[in-house]
């Protein structure tokens, strides 16, 4: 039996509350949170004197060690989710996507042996490449019997993971009626393919073309036509790694009407803009996501929705790739796509830094509250994809993972120092205030500074409840 941990003199911010108290930690859980506990024999205690004690942050978006058309994401669950925790991140929920051809079942019986390293805790999503009758009956399973209570649908790449209209009208009944939460990525693919045909017939091939070949419009008008069918399928949608003004006023309009539409969007779509496509040679190549870093004035709206409550929750899309290709080789590197944007692997790390840069943008020099902070990286994010209350909050009787969080250190985001294997960070020199200090996963403190003290494999799989649920 593991012995009792008691965190003392820490200033306690959930979603909904902000207070001092000691908590006692038990078998994992939360004992009992109040003033002056007391050790009790054999307690192991930390003092988080000039910290707040956070719940673990939730991440609903990665990608770790999977596969996309251009190339494998770098960080296996052991690295990624080890990159996670140094970052206050204590649950993951992964993208689980199959081979072209495969069953669901099949994929995810891949992603649970790829998984096994995990050092904190993970659910999956699954992604749905085809809305067969096999695949439908094969979701109703995943919810079932794996706790996979939200999947993604694609309406870009056409003729690789995009599902046509129809066969997204299907995907979204089938889900709908099964209670799950739809995930949609949310951009026109056929007109992007149009565009990044003829952008490379012009001999436009440098990497700031992948943002020119994927105009905000296009992310507009699909979140508009995903919301109208999710609304005629009777669907609750969610739409992940919103980017642009034009998609946020569709999720908008739809939460106007009453629409159970949800959003999430990403420390890059609220930091950075499209200037970073100006950089010399292929360094734009670090910026090749999907949607791409947009102009500023989409960056002002996403803040916007996320003070009037439009968008829900901040995740971090990590599907992380190297700049160079030393040492863990060119099949993960931007470089395979020195001749062209459209092979340039797509996606950016991230999951390291989301906790501190929001806490340092949000809070700090947007005058968000803490609680709102805490709601956005932790709270929400449990709550929609079935964890809460066992994750996401600090209370008597949830898994006792948590982060004290110096508020007042101010440290600078450097690639060299970070646990992902990436060799860049979107963020790299960016001053920031607010620093992860101790982490705690069901009671064990697995990051004490710089010091890495869990271990591979520690992190259990998470069978999800409901989601979809405000
Ligand atoms: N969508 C994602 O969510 N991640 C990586 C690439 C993409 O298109
Ligand atoms: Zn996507
Ligand atoms: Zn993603």
């Amino acid at each position: 039996m593991s012995a009792a941990t008691l965190i003392r003199n820490g200033r306690i911010v959930t979603a909904g509350d902000d207070f001092r108290a000691d908590v006692l930690i038990e078998h994992g859980r939360i004992e009992a949170i109040g003033r002056a506990l007391p050790a009790g024999p054999g307690a192991v205690v930390h003092d988080a004197a000039g910290c707040y004690v956070l719940p673990g942050a939730v991440d609903v978006h990665t990608h770790l060690d999977s596969a996309t058309p251009t190339a494998s994401t770098v960080d296996d669950f052991a690295v990624g989710t080890r990159a996670a925790a140094f970052g206050g991140t204590t649950t993951i929920v992964d993208y689980c996507t199959p081979p072209p051809g495969a069953g669901l079942m099949a994929g995810l019986d891949d992603w649970h042996r790829r998984r096994a390293s995990a050092c904190v805790d993970v659910g999956a999503h699954m992604i749905v490449r085809d809305a067969g009758p096999a695949t439908l009956a094969e979701m109703k399973m995943l919810i079932e019997r794996e706790g996979i209570t939200s999947f993604k649908f694609f309406m870009a790449y056409p003729g690789a993971l995009m599902l046509e209209d129809g066969a997204l009208f299907r995907a979204l009944a089938a889900a709908g009626a099964l209670g799950a939460l739809c995930c949609v990525h949310a951009e026109n693919g056929p007109v992007i393919a149009t565009l990044v045909e003829a952008a490379l017939a012009r001999g436009d091939t440098a990497p700031r073309h992948h943002a020119t070949t994927r105009p905000a419009a296009l992310e507009g008008e699909a979140a508009q036509r995903a919301i109208e069918l999710a609304a005629l399928a009777g669907a609750p949608l969610y739409v992940v790694h919103l980017s642009t003004a034009e998609g946020l006023q569709a999720v908008q309009r739809a939460r106007e009407r009453g629409q159970p539409v949800f959003a999430e969007t990403c420390p890059q779509y609220l930091l950075l803009d499209d200037a970073v496509y100006e950089a010399e040679g292929f360094e734009g190549a670090k910026y090749v996501m999907s949607p791409p870093i947009r102009p500023a004035r989409h960056g002002e709206a996403l803040w916007r929705g996320l003070r009037t409550g439009d968008i829900q929750t901040v995740a971090t899309d990590h599907c992380a790739f190297t700049f160079g290709d030393e040492p863990h080789g060119l099949t993960h590197s931007k470089r395979l796509g020195l001749a062209a944007f459209n092979r340039i692997p797509n996606g950016a790390p991230g999951v390291e830094t989301r906790l501190p840069l929001m806490h340092d943008a949000a809070v700090l020099q947007h005058g968000m509250s803490l609680n709102r902070l805490v709601d956005l990286v932790a709270t929400a994010p449990a709550r929609l994809f079935g964890m809460y209350p066992r994750k996401g909050t600090v209370a008597v009787g949830s898994d006792a993972d948590l982060v004290l969080f110096d508020p007042n250190e101010r440290w600078t985001v450097r690639a060299a120092l970070h646990h992902s294997r990436s060799d860049y960070s979107l963020f790299e020199g960016r001053t920031v205030t607010g620093r992860v200090k101790k982490v705690f996963l069901r009671g064990q403190c697995i990051i004490d500074g710089p010091q890495w003290l869990g271990r591979e494999g520690m992190g259990q799989y998470l069978a999800r409840g409901a989601s979809g649920r405000a």
